[in-house]
């Protein structure tokens, strides 16, 4: 009942119907939402698209933590009421108006957004629409299964509406961790000093006077698809885990470091190659959205502790995570994504940073978020703030794409990232290349050697080789041909991004 759910009365006098409460959300209202994959609002949404279908003519700009679901993004892109979005999005027909210019989307670094939002820079908040798993008896909220950037709309926001999620257990109170940092100059370094150290509040500070409206809501998310890794995906795992394996036998690497790992197939298959591993054992995992395998893990007695801004399970994992809350929250910490990807945090727990690349230059510069220079994918998420900061950072992709059509090592990637100052070692199922001893030039030999699929060798190769005796320098490139690499596939048929799986 939301009666229960919403322990401070007065906010019990605003419940409402959706309808009423999406009556707050006009034209040219700077709507900043809750949701990091998980935890977006779902019936004010559908309001506003009801509106555009009886014939209202209006727009919003959607601010979000990163990612939502069809429910979010899909369905106003669709209904063409999005202005602007920022910052990350993982949904295709978002994708597609922005690719036509037809929404407005900036893409950021996801650890400074809060302070961003904070400082004004992306306007005023006109209004914050959040999901919420409770409200306590002094007034204060208890997000769902993400915090994102939630704690800083709100404290922004002119005014708020609250969708009171019964599908989501009460018993999610305590797995958050909420602490907002002082804004320079009067930042204090941040006291994290293991993944799993809880430093805030367990629930979201608001002022309930700024409360329009409050719905009760009982749909859950509809994201996280979350697939078995395939063979590719596993072969790189294998390789990236004998690696680091390798340099802490060696000594250069402390065991025990936190793990963060990003998005897609890979990223998820070097979690699974934990299981049955017995080297990591006590694992630390400090990263931003965590996903079904942290549960396996946890149950397997591996995890000492997993921090992210969002948990984003399969269906079948939110039933097995709801019914056995307690025990996984012994483990889990919940937080902003302000202190999940904090550069400050990520470089003194020395975290070792996993995350997957579109494409990647024989030198080591990387391409995550452009296909072919031009299409948006997703965005840039989190994966700048931890391999720009990691103690080891880890780009990992398939050596091809669109079944072999395509070379993922290109001469120049056709859009930049990360550059090679940020990335320490590149793996796709060929194998690797730890950039941190070798020259511009060695890298690329490497990564010719190493990295590309054998099918691409040769031109790669002959790319580099003219290059080093037509241009010369520290990183010879032939400024009219590298390109050129990338648009020989035009002619071989579309390629715009297509079904992108990927969250964050
Ligand atoms: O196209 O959908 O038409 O088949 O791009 O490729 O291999 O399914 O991608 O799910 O592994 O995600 C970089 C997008 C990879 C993701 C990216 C085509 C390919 C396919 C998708 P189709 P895959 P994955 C935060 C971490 C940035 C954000 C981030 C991402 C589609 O990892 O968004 O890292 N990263 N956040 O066919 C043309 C190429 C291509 C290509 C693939 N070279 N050229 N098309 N595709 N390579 C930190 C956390 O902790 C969460």
């Amino acid at each position: 009942m939301p009666e229960q759910r919403v322990r401070y009365a007065p906010l019990r006098e605003k419940i409402t119907t959706p309808a009423e409460a999406a009556r707050h959300i006009a034209h040219g209202c700077n709507l900043f939402i809750s949701g990091f994959t998980a935890g977006y609002p779902k019936l004010i949404p559908a309001e506003l698209v009801k509106r555009a279908e009886a014939g209202e003519k209006f727009k919003i700009n959607l601010f979000a933590g990163a990612s939502t679901g069809d429910a979010v993004d899909g369905v106003l892109a669709r209904a063409g009421l999005v202005n602007w979005r920022r910052p990350y999005m993982s949904d295709r027909s978002m994708r597609e108006a922005i690719n036509r210019g037809e929404i407005l989307f900036k893409d950021d670094h996801l650890s400074g957004l809060s302070a961003a939002v904070r400082a004004g820079e992306w306007g005023p908040v006109h209004m914050a629409v959040v999901e919420a798993a409770a409200v306590t008896e002094e007034g204060h909220l208890i997000p769902t299964l993400s915090v994102g950037n939630t704690p800083s709309y709100l404290a922004k926001a002119e005014k708020m509406i609250l969708e009171i999620c019964d599908a989501d257990p009460p018993e999610l109170e305590g797995i958050h961790d909420i602490y907002m940092p002082e804004d320079p100059p009067f930042r204090m370094p941040i006291p994290i000093y293991r993944a799993g150290d809880r430093i805030g509040k367990p629930y979201i500070a608001l002022d309930p006077d700024k409360v329009v409206a409050v719905v009760y809501s009982q749909q859950a998310d509809t994201c996280a698809f979350f697939s078995e890794p395939e063979e590719v995906a596993l072969l790189i795992a294998e390789q990236l885990l004998d690696f680091v394996r390798h340099e802490v036998r060696r000594g250069r690497l402390p065991k025990g470091l936190p793990w963060q790992s990003g998005v897609g197939d890979v990223a998820n298959a070097v979690l699974a190659g934990f299981m049955d591993d017995g080297f990591f054992s006590e694992l630390s995992i400090y990263s931003e959205v965590l996903q079904d395998t942290v549960l396996d893990l946890i149950d397997l007695g591996k995890v000492r502790a997993a921090s992210g801004a969002a948990l984003t399970l399969s269906e079948r994992a939110r039933d097995r995570f709801f019914r056995e809350l307690n025990r996984y929250k012994e483990k889990i910490v919940l937080r902003p994504v302000e202190i999940s990807n904090a550069p400050e945090v990520i470089a003194r727990l020395g975290v070792l940073a996993v995350n997957t690349a579109l494409e990647v230059d024989i030198y080591g510069q990387v391409n995550s978020t452009h296909v072919m220079g031009s299409q948006m994918m997703n965005g840039i998420g989190g994966s700048g703030d931890f391999e720009r900061n990691g103690a080891l950072s880890f780009m990992v992709t398939p050596s091809v794409a669109k079944g072999g059509a395509i070379s993922s090592i290109v001469p120049m990637v056709s859009h930049v990232d990360h550059s090679e100052h940020s990335v320490d070692v590149i793996i796709t199922e060929q194998g690797l290349v730890d950039t941190r001893p070798l020259t511009p030039r060695q890298v690329a030999e490497a990564m010719i050697n190493n990295c590309a699929h054998p099918d691409y060798r040769e031109m790669l190769l002959d790319y580099y080789q003219r290059a080093r005796r037509e241009a010369g320098g520290h990183e010879p490139h032939l400024l009219g041909e590298a390109l050129s690499f990338h648009q020989r596939y035009l002619a071989t048929g579309d390629m715009r991004p297509g079904r992108g799986r990927a969250q964050a």
